[in-house]
């Protein structure tokens, strides 16, 4: 009867420490798995090196929940999501001119965005939520404008 309690015990300890193991690898897991969501910022420019007009990232990728923060580095710049360009369900966004602005992505697809007043200028970005193209085809389908049209071919393939 002694003997039997005894490995009982020995059964239910080693239970716990399995048990205590796995939260703790879970745990762990978690955190690095939040570590590589991060948050991004892109700036808005005049110039940068032979361009003018420019977003500092042109594309974007992060992960569902992440924000975009605009830095409003040089004046006169925004950002406008594109009709058409964003995922279903994704409301309008304009933000205001020479503002900083942010966004929260809670929709996972592709966003393309331009700065309203340089549009024409070539002053677009993309942002890909998840890794989820989906909405690729229409992205591809948007009329650019001006110089943005060649700018956004690239972007595109190299989503
Ligand atoms: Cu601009």
């Amino acid at each position: 009867m002694n003997a039997m309690n005894k490995s009982l015990k020995k059964i239910k300890s080693l239970f716990l420490t399995i048990t205590l193991f796995f939260i703790l690898m879970l745990s762990a897991l978690s955190i690095s798995l939040s570590a590589l969501a991060a948050d991004q910022t892109v700036e808005m420019l005049n110039r940068l090196e032979k361009e003018n007009m420019v977003f500092s990232k042109k594309i974007v990728k992060i992960d569902e929940g992440d924000t975009v923060f605009w830095k409003a580095t040089k004046p006169g710049h925004n950002v406008e999501f594109i009709k058409g360009g964003v995922p279903e369900g994704v409301t309008k966004f304009k933000s205001a001119i020479s503002k900083d602005t942010e966004y929260k992505f809670e929709i996972p697809g592709i966003y393309a965005y331009w700065c309203t007043p340089h549009k024409g200028m070539g002053m677009i970005g993309f942002v890909v939520v998840g890794n989820d193209k989906s909405n690729l085809e229409s992205v591809k389908k948007i009329k650019y404008m001006g110089m943005s049209k060649k700018i956004a071919i690239e972007l595109i393939n190299s989503l």
